[in-house]
């Protein structure tokens, strides 16, 4: 199984202009004519395109350093230097691309999406621009601007339609692994998860989403514990979350203000986007404590709850059926807003 590699950092550096020509036209008998040194060319640009073909930034740990080649020297005859061409990293469709200090150059989220990230140099000016009236013979050209070294951060998030969150052991991969056929790692203890997943969630005849699958949240996620908040970009995109809260843990309510406080923190919208909350492991707790666990859960949501199992299958198509609705509402209106 190919790892799930969701960030990489590697260093670019753009191409230095060409420079510009010192030159004379040389003609029978005039030892010097007029200048005609060209222009130097540019120097290669750092590019990045989307692709849809790639899924993982695995490329870009392998290699890591990234050079765009110099631009041509300006040359007599007023020949201006070639342009050097760009370099063009290819880039899974969903990924993020930052500077080392964390500004946010671009996020390439259509496939065929191009953004140009480090210019290359100026090319430098020939001799033929610094004739003037009273120079006719200038000496002077300028050397190509140079090109810029710069680290980038490269993070790549998966385009799911649906995201899981909860607490560790909250039954997520199960969830996953009943309506698709993702096969997550099941463990019956925390973070089990390390990775995010995907799996394609069928739902009526020929109707599905993506669901994302990650790694579990603790209180203090934000802060960096567990595993920290940051698997939390992945979910960014969806349309809708699906919110479980495991019926055989502490009072339901309590682990669902835990989750949200750590929605809250992370920001970037996560705390408005649609939620669909349920209480799972229905099938492991006595009805009494079903009862209660949903009446804490639904009090802390403020609205009433699904109840699932994922063993036995109980609710999970209804909450597939949930799911897919504010999928295609959400997407619906996307449509609709950027038409
Ligand atoms: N009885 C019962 N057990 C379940 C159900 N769903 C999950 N479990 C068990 O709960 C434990 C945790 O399940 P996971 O799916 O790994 O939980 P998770 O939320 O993905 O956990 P992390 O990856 O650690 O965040 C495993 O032992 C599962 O077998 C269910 O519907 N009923
Ligand atoms: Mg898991």
């Amino acid at each position: 199984m190919s790892r799930f590699l969701d960030q990489a950092k590697i260093l670019v550096r753009s191409g230095d202009g060409g420079n510009g020509c010192v030159s004379f036209r040389r003609e029978k008998y005039v030892e010097y004519g007029g200048p005609d040194g060209g222009d130097g060319g540019r120097g290669g640009s750092i590019e990045a395109e989307a692709v849809g073909s790639a899924n993982t930034l695995i490329d870009f740990r392998y290699r890591q350093h990234y050079r765009a080649q110099r631009g041509i020297d300006g040359a007599g005859r007023k020949r201006t230097g070639a342009n050097a061409p760009n370099l063009l990293l290819k880039v899974p469709v969903g990924t993020e691309i930052l500077t080392d200090t964390g500004e946010r150059l671009v996020d390439l989220t259509q496939a065929g999406e191009r953004h140009v990230l480090v210019e290359g140099g100026a090319g430098g000016r020939g001799n033929t621009r610094f004739r003037t009236s009273s120079n006719r013979a200038p000496r002077i050209a300028t050397k190509g601007g140079p090109g810029r070294e710069m680290w980038l951060r490269l993070r790549l998030k998966l385009l799911a339609d649906a995201g899981l969150v909860g607490l560790p052991n909250a039954g997520k991969s199960t969830f996953l692994g009943s309506v698709s056929r993702a096969h997550p790692r099941v463990g019956a203890h925390p973070f089990t998860t390390l990775t995010p997943t995907l799996g394609v969630v069928r739902h009526d005849l020929d109707r599905e989403f993506v669901l994302a699958d990650i790694p579990g949240l603790i209180e203090g996620a934000h802060h960096g514990a567990g595993l920290g908040d940051r698997f939390l970009g992945h979910v960014e995109r969806c349309a809708v979350l699906l919110h479980l809260v495991d019926a055989t843990g502490d009072d339901a309510g309590t682990a669902y203000r835990t989750i949200r406080h750590e929605l809250d923190q992370y920001g970037a919208g996560l705390a408005e986007k649609p939620e669909v909350v349920a209480l799972s492991k229905a099938d492991a707790v006595e009805q009494a404590d079903l009862d209660r666990q949903c009446a804490s859960l639904a009090e802390a949501a403020g609205r009433p709850v699904l109840r699932l199992s994922a063993l036995s299958r109980q609710g999970v198509d209804e909450a597939v059926a949930v799911l897919a609705t504010h999928v295609n509402d959400v997407r619906a209106a996307q449509a609709g807003g950027s038409a």
